[in-house]
């Protein structure tokens, strides 16, 4: 018997009053298949359980897997719109009522019409996010450029994706997040893992990593945390937070030196090669040591293992990425993959952990601000006609590109952007610099919030719209391997809540606008219309069709027609996205962190996530076990960095930066480097750590350096120092 069909049978024979209904996890990248077990009498989600038979993950699933289910009914959703009577209150809980949806629209409707007739179109902005499905990313970028017809759009994942995006743009003239599919991963001889707290953040990638260990083959780790896939390493190479670029040119250097090139290769597949031996060749490993702080026989021995093996894997995530040269450490680490020629086959290649669950998807159709569906840009005149075209409007009327996200912030400030529509993203919580976020959106002239939950953003909104949960709505998301995967819908909205797209759809037809949504009833209805608008873009979805996807157990972009099984390996044929075909190879000299330890502010403070947690909280942090396990922010700090201090385990400290301070306790230990401190970013208000994060912006990406910024450590007593107060936010 096929193995699906002996699962499904056991789950119809096992589960006499409830129902399977086969989908995935809501929360990150790795897209986990899980079974939703739906009460028959109720029809309301009771549990989860996990789908063995999902080819990328296999049955397992990690803590946040397991409870996602515990969402939908929770007793914190949000069952109708708010509205903000009490303007003096913004910025708390308080000074909300309750309202019906045709009080909360039409508000909506009187004032983003007053400011648009007052400031222009582009006083309106809108902040989205990427834990939505794909047609609810694209809806979100037609609303923005239709309905509210503003330039001003950007979204989450710029503090995520962009710089992984900016860095393969420019190196392989594509953007998609994986080379090759996960199911390949467990069968290389190598895998290179830099910035990535795999078994925290994509657990259910490790049983993949750990069968390269069982086969004989080596896992190379670069992180300064000994974090527990670090702990499992052959190699850890424990580098200074902020010197990624650096230790990517030795790595180079070291397999040109070792003559593990790919001379052929790299000749008739890749530009740049001179230019790129002209800067790699300063990096020996004693220079390198100089800036990381790494060892040079770990670096020398790192280099021969990777150049040797046959198969490899280069793999990274944010720990490289949210650098202000995040872009270029994409670049510089794939370079690794390239010169070696170890590229465009199975077993080979180079991926990044992307970490929402539609991180891939959600920056391809138009949410990011030059951005349109198919990951078309919206500067090039072809590209505009191309989707103006699906979307009837004439290309004069189309809005320019709008800037990054935390630049919307800056042009709150100044008040050329005066409303916001926010969905799906937490900023007061996860933007860098969080003093100054919380401080422009109060000042807002009109903020309204879309979520599930009342989030801390939310506490700024004039009016809050109640949406619905993932397993409340169906559609399309892809995962980080570039897999389009379908996500089905198990119970009912509670409450009045709306899927994102109704709620759009109805603004828009509020503001006039409706001849270009009113066509759109249902989510597939979106979809049919969001695959016509990405096809002959290079991110192609047009044959990935709802079915295909289930038949085929997800399709893998580009998926060209309804013939086209997909593309599970990109570049099989060592064509690269270049006009010339080739890749290229970038040469890229190292800048330090932008803010460096100094006599004032001496460690390196870097930030990231804990397992029980997902990114700002708003969803883990109403779980009982996720809440019980990590119930608050705490500082890592070595042994002898807390000697020096004079703290102790589980004392409260105060953590200072040039814009902001919090407290929190200490954790000490070993798996820290001495002058590093991290603080995990999932909590509001007073405990989040994002109050003392630097908001400098890599030129391409614009992706913020919320990995490394400098940080000063004090014991409670002296918190309130003259130094403190001369600094604090
Ligand atoms: N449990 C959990 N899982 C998640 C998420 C979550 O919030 N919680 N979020 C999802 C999302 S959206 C994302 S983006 C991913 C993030 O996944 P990851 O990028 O794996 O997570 P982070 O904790 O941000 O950072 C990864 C590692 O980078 C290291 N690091 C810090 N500074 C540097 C540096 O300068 N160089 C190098 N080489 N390493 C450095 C940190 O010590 C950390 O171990 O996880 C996804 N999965
Ligand atoms: N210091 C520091 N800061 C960071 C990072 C870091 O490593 N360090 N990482 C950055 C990264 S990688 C990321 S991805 C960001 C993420 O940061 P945020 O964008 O704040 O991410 P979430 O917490 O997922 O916010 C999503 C919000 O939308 C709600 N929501 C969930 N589903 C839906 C839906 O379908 N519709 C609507 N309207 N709402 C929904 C959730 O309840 C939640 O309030 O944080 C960034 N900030
Ligand atoms: S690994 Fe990611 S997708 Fe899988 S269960 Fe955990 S949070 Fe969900
Ligand atoms: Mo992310």
């Amino acid at each position: 018997m096929p193995k699906d069909k002996f699962f499904k049978e056991i789950a119809n024979k096992t589960h006499p009053n409830e129902k399977l209904v086969a989908t995935h996890c809501s929360y990150c990248g790795m897209q986990c298949g899980m079974n939703l077990r739906v009460d028959t009498s109720s029809n309301k989600i009771i549990g989860v359980e996990p789908r063995y038979d999902w080819p990328v993950t296999l049955g397992k699933m990690c803590p946040k897997g397991v409870t996602a289910y515990q969402q939908t009914n929770h007793k914190d959703r949000l069952l109708r719109p708010l509205i903000r009577d009490d303007a003096s209150k913004k910025g708390t809980k308080e000074g909300f009522r309750e309202a019906s949806w045709e009080e909360a629209l039409d508000l909506i409707e009187r004032r983003f019409k007053e400011l648009q007739a007052k400031h222009g179109k582009d006083t309106l902005s809108v902040f989205s996010g990427v834990s939505m499905t794909n047609e609810k990313c694209y809806l979100t970028g037609k609303f923005a450029r239709l309905a509210l017809q503003t330039r001003y759009i950007d979204y989450n994942g710029r503090f995520c994706m962009s710089s992984a995006a900016a860095g393969f743009l420019r190196t392989f003239g594509v953007d998609r997040g994986s080379t090759l599919p996960w199911t390949d991963l467990h069968e290389t001889d190598c895998l290179f893992i830099a910035g990535s707290n795999t078994a925290e953040c994509h657990p259910t990638s490790m049983f993949r990593i750990w069968e390269v260990q069982n086969r004989g083959g080596y896992l190379i780790v670069v992180d300064p945390r000994e974090t527990p896939l670090a702990r499992r390493a052959d190699i850890h190479l424990d580098l200074r937070p902020g010197t990624d670029l650096a230790l990517a040119n030795c790595m180079v250097n070291l397999i040109i030196q070792n003559g593990h090139a790919d001379k052929s290769f790299v000749e008739s597949h890749t530009n740049g090669f001179q230019e790129l031996l002209e800067v790699v060749k300063e990096f020996t490993p004693e220079y390198t040591s100089e800036i990381t702080g790494v060892a040079p026989e770990k670096l020398i021995r790192a280099a021969e293992i990777y150049g040797k093996a046959p198969e490899a894997v280069v793999m990274f995530a944010r720990g490289i990425e949210q650098q202000h040269k995040g872009a270029d450490n994409v670049s510089a680490y794939t370079n690794m993959a390239l010169v070696t020629g170890k590229i465009g086959r199975p077993k080979s290649g180079v991926a990044t952990f992307t970490g929402q669950g539609n991180g891939q998807g959600g920056r391809e159709h138009g949410q990011k601000s030059d951005l349109l569906p198919g990951y078309r840009k919206i500067t090039n005149p072809k590209h505009v006609e191309e989707i103006c075209e699906v979307w009837g409007l004439d290309p004069e009327e189309m809005p320019g590109p709008g800037v990054s996200a935390y630049e919307m912030f800056e042009l709150m400030e100044q008040k050329t952007i005066r409303g916001l529509y926010l969905l799906c993203s937490n900023p007061v919580v996860s933007a860098p610099n969080v003093n100054y976020v919380r401080a422009v959106m109060k000042d807002l002239d009109f903020m309204v919030c879309s979520d599930i939950y009342l989030s801390e953003s939310a506490e700024y909104a004039d009016v809050v719209l109640p949406t619905t949960t993932w397993a409340e709505d169906e559609g399309t998301v892809t995962n980080l391997e570039g897999r389009i995967i379908k996500i089905n819908k198990a119970q009912e909205p509670v409450g009045e809540s709306k899927p994102d797209w109704q709620i759009e759809i109805e603004i828009a037809e509020r503001l006039g606008r409706g001849k270009y949504f009113s066509h759109l009833k249902t989510a597939k209805d979106i979809s049919d219309e969001f695959r016509l608008a990405t096809k002959g873009g290079y991110a192609d979805y047009y044959g990935a069709t709802w079915e295909k996807i289930d038949r085929q157990h997800g399709v893998f972009w580009p998926c060209k027609d309804e013939a086209d099984p997909g593309t599970p390996h990109m570049f099989l044929d060592k064509q690269f996205y270049h006009p010339d075909g080739k890749a290229k190879l970038c040469a890229l000299p190292y800048r330090p962190p932008a803010e460096e330890p100094c006599e004032t502010y001496p460690l390196r403070l870097t930030t990231g996530r804990v397992v029980y947690h997902y990114l700002s909280g708003n969803q883990t942090r109403r779980i009982p076990f996720l809440r019980d396990m990590c119930p608050e922010p705490y500082v890592e700090v070595h042994p002898e960095t807390a000697a020096a201090y004079g703290i102790a385990h589980e004392e409260v400290v105060r953590l200072h930066t040039r814009r902001g301070e919090m407290s929190c306790k200490v954790k000490v230990t070993e798996a820290i480097r001495p002058d590093t401190v991290f603080v995990p970013y999932h909590f509001g208000h007073d405990d989040s750590v994002n109050l003392l994060t630097i908001p400098a912006l890599d030129p391409m990406s614009r992706m913020p350096e919320f990995k490394a910024c400098a940080a000063q450590i004090n014991k409670l007593e002296s918190a309130s120092s003259p130094l403190t107060k001369a600094t604090g936010g």
